[in-house]
C-alpha cells in the first residue's frame, strides 16, 4: 500500500468560473473585454496530468472523493450560505459566492461538495492509518471561505470541513493548519479563531487579499487566544525568508501544539511567476518546505499529514510545483526536473533581507502564546 494518498475528480475540473479580466468580472458595456478567469482549471488539470504521465500517479493510494453531505458542511457554513450556493448553482448562468470575486457556475454547488468530500476522504484515511500522507487536487479552493460567505474564489471551506469531520468523527483532537498560499488564510482563521482544539498558521503575503487580513496582532481570541498565527511576509520573500519562517515560527509553533495531525492549505501562489503573488518560490521551495513539515509530523504525529490544494496561477510553473510537494510525500523521484530550475534560481535565492527577518522574528514571538497540549485539552 502506497504511503501516500491522492484525491482527484474531472469535476473538479468542471467548475465554470467564466470569462473574466484576470479577476474582474467581464462587462464588454464597461469596457472589460471578456479573457480567461484567473482561477482557470488548467493550471490543477496539469498538475494532474503530470502525476499521470510522470508515472507518479501509480504508486499513489488514489482515493474517491464523494458529496459532502448536509451535516458535514454546516459544521461549518451557515445555512444561508449553504443555500445560497445552491441557488446560484442552478441557475444557467451562474453567480457569485459572496464578495464579487467567486464565480459560482452552474452545477458549481455539487462540484464544490465534492471538493469538501474529497477532504474528508483524504483526512479519514491518514486518520484510519491507511495512508501515511496525502494530497486532495481538490477545486473550488477553501482558505478564504468563512461561515457565511464565499470570497477570494472560495465557496466552502474544504480544510475547516474535514477538521470538523475529523474532530466529530475519527477522533482527532487537535489539529494544526499552515496555509503557505501566497494570500491570508482568512476563512479557516476565522473558523477557528475562539477555538484551542485548532491551531492556525498563515505565511502570506502582507496585505495581499483579503485587504488588511492576516496581521500579526491577529492572534485569536477567548479560549483560542494564540491559535492563530500570522507572518505577513514582506513582496519579494524567497526562499531563505520561507525557510527563516518556518525555522524560527513554523516549526516551533507546532512543537509546543503538538498537534494530533497537521493539515497544510498548500497554495503555490507564492511561486515566482505568479500574477498574483510577488513572491520568489520555486518547484525546490515546496519540495524543502513541504519535507520540513514531515519531519514535524514524524515527530509529533505518526507523520499525518494532509494537504488541500488552494490557490496558484501560473499554469506553466504550477505543475512542478505541485509535482514537487507529491514527489516529497511519497518519496517516490519520477525523475521529471523543473524546467525552469535554472532560470529562476537566482531569483529565489536572494539571502534573507532585514525587512523580512524584523516580521518572522515579531511572529517568533508569538510562539510563546501557543497553548500546551495539557492546557488546550482543559480549555475545551
Ligand atoms: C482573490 C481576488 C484578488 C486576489 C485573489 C486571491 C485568490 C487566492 O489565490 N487566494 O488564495
Ligand atoms: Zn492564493
Amino acid at each position: 500500500m502506497p504511503r501516500t494518498g491522492y484525491v482527484y475528480h474531472p469535476l473538479f475540473f468542471w467548475h465554470d468560473t467564466g470569462t473574466a479580466a484576470g479577476l474582474a468580472p467581464a462587462n464588454p458595456p464597461a469596457g472589460i473585454q471578456p479573457l480567461a478567469h484567473f482561477e482557470s482549471p488548467d493550471t490543477k488539470r496539469r498538475i494532474h496530468e503530470l502525476v499521470h504521465v510522470s508515472g507518479l500517479l501509480d504508486n499513489l493510494a488514489q482515493i474517491r472523493p464523494r458529496p459532502a453531505t448536509d451535516e458535514e458542511i454546516l459544521r461549518v457554513h451557515t445555512l444561508g450560505h449553504v443555500e445560497h450556493i445552491k441557488s446560484s448553482s442552478a441557475h444557467p448562468r451562474g453567480g457569485d459566492a459572496g464578495d464579487g470575486y467567486s464565480p459560482v457556475g452552474q452545477g458549481s454547488y455539487d462540484i464544490a461538495l465534492l471538493a469538501a468530500g474529497g477532504m474528508i476522504e483524504l483526512v479519514t484515511a491518514v486518520a484510519r492509518g491507511e495512508i501515511t500522507n496525502g494530497y486532495a487536487l481538490i477545486r473550488p479552493p477553501g482558505h478564504h471561505a468563512t461561515a457565511d460567505t464565499g470570497m477570494g474564489f472560495c465557496l466552502f471551506n474544504n480544510l475547516a470541513i474535514a477538521i470538523r469531520h475529523a474532530q466529530a468523527e475519527l477522533g482527532v483532537e487537535r489539529i494544526a493548519v499552515v496555509d503557505w498560499d501566497v494570500h491570508h488564510g482568512n476563512g479557516t482563521q476565522a473558523i477557528f479563531y475562539n477555538d484551542p482544539s485548532v491551531l492556525t498558521i498563515s505565511l502570506h503575503q502582507d496585505n495581499c487579499f483579503p485587504p488588511n487580513s492576516g496581521l500579526l496582532a491577529e492572534n485569536g481570541e477567548g479560549d483560542g487566544a494564540g491559535c492563530a498565527i500570522n507572518v505577513p511576509l514582506p513582496p519579494g520573500t524567497g526562499s531563505a525568508g520561507y525557510q527563516y519562517a518556518m525555522d524560527e515560527v513554523v516549526i516551533p509553533a507546532l512543537n509546543r501544539y503538538s498537534p494530533d495531525m497537521i493539515l497544510v492549505a498548500s497554495g503555490y501562489d507564492a511561486n515566482v511567476l505568479d500574477p498574483l503573488g510577488r513572491q520568489m518560490l520555486g518547484a525546490s521551495t515546496y519540495a524543502t518546505l513541504t519535507a520540513t513539515l514531515m519531519d514535524a509530523a514524524d515527530r509529533l504525529c505518526g507523520g499525518r499529514l494532509a494537504m488541500a490544494h488552494e490557490g496558484g496561477y501560473a499554469a506553466s510553473y504550477v505543475p512542478f510545483c505541485g509535482l514537487a510537494a507529491l514527489e516529497t510525500l511519497s518519496g517516490i523521484r519520477t525523475g521529471i526536473l523543473d524546467p525552469l530550475a535554472d532560470i529562476v534560481a537566482g531569483w529565489l535565492d536572494q539571502p534573507l533581507l532585514d525587512h523580512q527577518r524584523k516580521v518572522i522574528d515579531a511572529a517568533a514571538w508569538l510562539v510563546a502564546n501557543v497553548p500546551l497540549p495539557a492546557a488546550a485539552t482543559t480549555a475545551a
